[in-house]
């Protein structure tokens, strides 16, 4: 009998499972009630009552070897079990979202600007960054010595002949002039470029719209209603707007625009400085002088014009209070804006 307990001994030392499953079918072969250690027990039963002593001690021996080695066996093929699954990640769960961008607050209004004159029947026209003379500032009436044409104020790439970054989005204008016979009706949008310090209320490179709509009897109501509908569109329903006179270059007479405040219904508020009005763009009658350095005969056609600055738009729109949190694309800011429209 000791031969017996020593062989199944060894092959409790000796087994070498691979996966859980294995090492419970060893367990019940072994320890099961119907088992190869019980058998020996029935066996141990028999023996002579002078050996029960010595092949008890064997049987206990191989007995708590059997329970141990199963144990340890079980977690070392759960242990493995777990890595693998970790390594390999858990395949049933569902994947994660890549992390997206969103739209930038200057195109959203942008793009509804364009929206709201498109449906008036503007179409939209761009042109170069990097401009000259010409279509900056003396196709626009601007006098030679005009101080937008200082140093001060305008980015120089070369001197004479002036090459530049345009400071308005105009020079599109000049040359839709210069291909088109009107009626021009055309929308441009683009970044414009002015030597400013850079604060929370101006920075050197922003945003502009402007309008232009030439034709045979243009006329300033013709202008006042077609801003009326666009603050109308942009600001809401109940928004009002009225017109200060002012002075541009390229237009005359010429008008500085506000909107009513919407925050204050305009009774007067920290926003609107108690005025109830917020200004949000220059317009104007296109000064006869644009009209026919263009090639435009003055006499036949008349013109408006308008000008707005989208990061403005934007700002009172959104109640964005510093012009510099547009160019910092910091995400916590955009992501603000994807419910925005
Ligand atoms: C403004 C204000 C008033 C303007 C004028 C022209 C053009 F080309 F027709 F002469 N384009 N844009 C204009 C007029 C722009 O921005 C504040």
């Amino acid at each position: 009998m000791t031969d017996k307990i020593n062989e199944l001994l060894r092959r409790v030392e000796a087994f070498r499972p691979k996966a859980a499953a294995e090492v419970e079918e060893f367990r019940i072969r072994i320890l099961g009630k119907k088992g190869e250690l019980n058998a020996l027990m029935e066996e141990f039963k028999t023996v002579a009552p002078e050996l029960k002593r010595e092949l008890g001690q064997q049987l206990n021996r191989l007995k708590n070897t059997a329970l141990e080695r199963i144990n340890t066996l079980r977690e070392e093929l759960q242990d493995a079990a777990a890595d693998q699954a970790s390594e390999a990640g858990d395949l049933t769960r569902p994947g994660s979202a890549a992390p997206i961008g969103s739209r930038h607050p200057i195109s959203l209004m942008k793009n509804r600007i364009v929206e709201v004159f498109s449906r008036l029947g503007y179409t939209v026209a761009d042109g170069p960054e990097i401009e000259d003379d010409w279509h900056v500032f003396s196709a626009l009436n601007f006098p030679p010595e005009h101080p937008a044409r200082d140093m001060q104020d305008t980015f120089f790439i070369e001197k004479n002949p002036d090459i530049l970054l345009r400071t308005h989005t105009s020079s599109i204008q000049v040359r839709m002039m210069e291909r088109q016979k009107p009626p021009i009706r055309v929308i441009c949008p683009g970044r414009v470029f002015r030597n400013e310090a850079i604060s929370y209320r101006a920075h050197c490179i922003f945003h502009q719209i402007e309008g232009l709509y030439i034709d045979e009897g243009v006329s300033f109501a013709d202008l006042k209603q077609s801003l009326l509908y666009f603050a109308k569109e942009i600001f809401g329903e109940q928004t009002a707007i009225r017109m200060r006179p002012s002075y541009f270059p390229f237009t005359e007479p010429s008008a500085e625009v506000d909107v009513s405040c919407n925050l204050c219904g305009g009774k007067g508020c920290a926003v609107c400085k108690g005025t109830g009005w917020l200004e949000i763009m220059g317009c104007g009658m296109v000064d006869p002088n644009v009209l026919s350095a263009n090639g435009i005969d003055p006499q036949k056609y008349s013109g408006f014009a308008f000008g707005m600055g989208i990061e403005r738009v934007a700002m009172l729109k959104y109640g964005v209070n510093d012009l510099r949190l547009y160019f910092e694309n910091d995400i916590r800011f955009l992501h603000q804006f994807d419910t925005a429209f």
